[in-house]
């Protein structure tokens, strides 16, 4: 058990009703809305790394998905909300789309399509450095799939010369009929604001499915829970990050308003939880400060942080993992 905060000792008596389940920003629905809103869901799909949670967090204006150079961050959907003039854009996150091996990996794929066929508008995000491959190729090959409008967008365009990057959006125009094409920097949010502006057009009319304050309908444990998820794709290498999940275990608000938080961190193995805890503790020690930093940002609280590492051979099989993940779980 790692805490990197001084605890306090524990008070007696039960504690004040823990808001874990309370979404991120949480305030009852305004009645200011205006009469001709609109609003729908806009998914994100693309290979791993595309850069697609760097978008939502951009289109929304903070950060509600997790982000990292590694392949697979995002697991289960994520939804972002983002608010232009009378519209409501619910960004539907999506894990990366690729040939899946696993379980886990099917569970992801098959989460991403599903996320496009239900929104009102699907943005593809290509890395515009990285072109076409045969991941790409096979995504552009099932869009005809998708009877949604589509957008291009291609992401990156910081990295790339722009002879390139017409010459590339030339090709996929011929393949695949998008209704627009963007080219955009998700990171420096070069384009960011012309795509939210056609986003916004593109959304039927509809009273807003959110109070207009908030930014994402993950609960806060959640979110918490992929907060640490990303320390770890920051701070190991290899297959670790992929053999490995968090869970929020207990969120407990003390008397002086500061929060308690217990996670789990299930690995496969016994090396891998040595890995996880280092030298001296030292890993998890890293992990958990930056995670306590964030999760306190979000939580808007001073933050207690213990991390648990438990091996757990087959977690990568077990429905309730999956459960709280927000993923079904693919039998056979
Ligand atoms: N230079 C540059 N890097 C970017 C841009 N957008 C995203 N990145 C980087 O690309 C990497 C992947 O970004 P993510 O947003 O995690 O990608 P993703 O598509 O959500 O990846 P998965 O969740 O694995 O499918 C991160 O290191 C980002 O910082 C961009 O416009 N320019
Ligand atoms: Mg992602």
């Amino acid at each position: 058990m790692i805490d990197d905060t001084i605890p306090e000792p524990d008070d007696d008596g039960p504690l004040p009703g823990a808001p874990a389940d309370a979404a991120v920003t949480d305030t009852a629905p305004k009645d200011t809305a205006p009469k001709d809103t609109r609003a729908g869901f806009v998914a994100l799909i693309g290979v791993p790394n595309a850069g697609k949670s760097t978008l939502l967090n951009s289109l929304v204006g903070t950060k509600v998905s997790i982000v990292s150079r590694k392949v697979q961050t995002t697991r289960a959907l994520v939804r972002g909300i983002a608010m232009e003039g009378n519209a409501q854009i619910v960004l539907v996150d999506t894990p990366g789309i690729f040939a899946p091996k696993r379980r886990l990996d099917r569970a992801m794929v098959t989460s991403a399509w599903s996320g496009a066929a239900d929104a009102d508008a699907v943005c593809l995000l290509i890395d515009a450095r990285k072109g076409v491959d045969e991941e790409v190729d096979a995504i552009l090959k099932r869009m005809p799939e998708l009877k949604r409008p589509k957008y291009l967008v291609l992401n990156k365009i910081d990295l790339i010369a722009r002879e390139k990057l017409l010459a590339l959006a030339a090709s996929l125009n011929e393949r695949v009929p998008f209704e627009r094409i963007f080219m955009i920097s998700a990171l420096t949010g070069d384009g960011v604001d012309d795509l939210r502006r056609e986003l916004a057009g593109r959304m039927p009319p509809s009273p807003w499915l959110y109070p207009e304050d908030q930014v994402s309908d993950a609960p806060l444990r959640m979110l918490a829970a992929e907060i640490t998820r990303e320390k770890i794709y920051d701070r190991l290498h290899e297959e670790l990050p992929y053999s490995s999940t968090v869970e929020t275990d207990q969120w407990q608000v003390r008397p002086d308003g500061s929060v308690r938080i217990e996670q789990t961190i299930f690995v496969e193995r016994e090396s891998q939880r040595k890995i996880v805890l280092g030298k001296g503790g030292q890993t998890i020690k890293a992990i958990g400060q930056a995670a306590r930093i964030e999760i306190a940002e979000a939580a808007e609280a001073k933050v207690h942080l213990f991390l648990f590492v438990k091996v757990r051979e087959n977690w990568a099989d077990d429905p309730e993992r999956y459960r709280e993940m927000g993923l079904e779980f693919p039998r056979g």
